[in-house]
């Protein structure tokens, strides 16, 4: 595929994500986009987003739960990248007309103390970790009906719209990380109950298969990132008036209202 034709891709999903508009699968009409075109899209839609002025802010895993691989009909784990203009303070309020058709999922973050470059192992990564945080994190696919095949998601950028972190963390050496309780409310209302366990057996893993991921493109993770490791259960749908919280053992809650 010419550089010329993965930039068009890249401002269809850009435009798209600008002007909260349905499109149909890239795949519709090019359907041999392999992954490594579908990742050389996403990054050109974020190089777009970065000449308008947002800054790179950290990365995502997604796909990295069985409960979230069977919710979307696709089972490979895969990353995006976080902005600053998908950042939202704890508690704060996320606008519906600022998005397509929102979903929301709970998550362990990382907040990246040094640079991390694969391929290392999880306890590896986790030694690069300086705070686990509870996160929710908002998607929105910009496909019609949020039905997507794999180099559609990808050249998405993942879906990504916003997230919000807690504003507690623990350092992960006093955290059992692989086996965190995790209660998902909207209204008041336990929707989902999980574990940690469900992120790839424990969200270190996440990390690790992130940076091993970057590696193999001669990229790597930086101090500061902060890292969402994958939705942990299956995600929901939002409304004007939720309110949205996760509460993950030891390491604390993130709320989300929806307005
Ligand atoms: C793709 C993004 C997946 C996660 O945590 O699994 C994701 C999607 O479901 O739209 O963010
Ligand atoms: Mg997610």
């Amino acid at each position: 595929m010419t550089n010329e034709r993965i930039a068009e891709l890249a401002a269809i999903v850009d435009n798209a994500a600008m002007n909260l508009t349905e499109i149909d699968m890239l795949t519709a009409g090019e359907p041999g986009l392999a992954m490594a075109e579908a990742y050389a899209v996403q990054r050109a839609s974020v190089a777009l987003r970065v000449a308008r002025g947002e800054r790179l802010v950290g990365m995502k895993m997604g796909l990295t739960s069985r409960a979230k691989m069977e919710q979307m009909g696709v089972h490979e784990p895969i990353y995006g990248c976080l902005t600053s203009s998908m950042v939202m303070n704890d508690g704060a309020v996320l606008r519906l007309a600022e998005t397509i058709h929102p979903r929301i999922e709970p998550e362990v973050a990382f907040i990246l103390a040094d640079d991390l470059e694969g391929p290392v192992t999880p306890a590896q990564a986790l030694a690069a970790v300086g705070g686990v945080c509870a996160a929710l994190e908002i998607i929105d696919s910009r496909y019609k009906d949020f039905k997507f095949t794999l180099p559609d998601v990808v050249a998405d950028n993942t879906s990504a719209v916003r997230f919000v972190l807690g504003a507690e963390y623990a350092a992960p050496e006093y955290v059992n990380l692989g086996n965190l309780g995790i209660v998902f409310e909207i209204n008041g209302v336990i929707v989902e109950t999980g574990s940690s366990a469900a992120v790839l057996d424990n969200p270190a893993r996440s990390l690790a298969e992130l940076a091993n991921m970057l590696a193999r493109r001669g990229e790597r993770l930086e101090a500061g990132q902060i890292i969402l490791s994958g939705g942990a259960t299956a995600a929901y749908p939002i409304k004007a008036g939720d309110w949205v919280r996760v509460t993950i053992d030891e390491i604390g809650t993130a709320e989300v209202r929806v307005a």
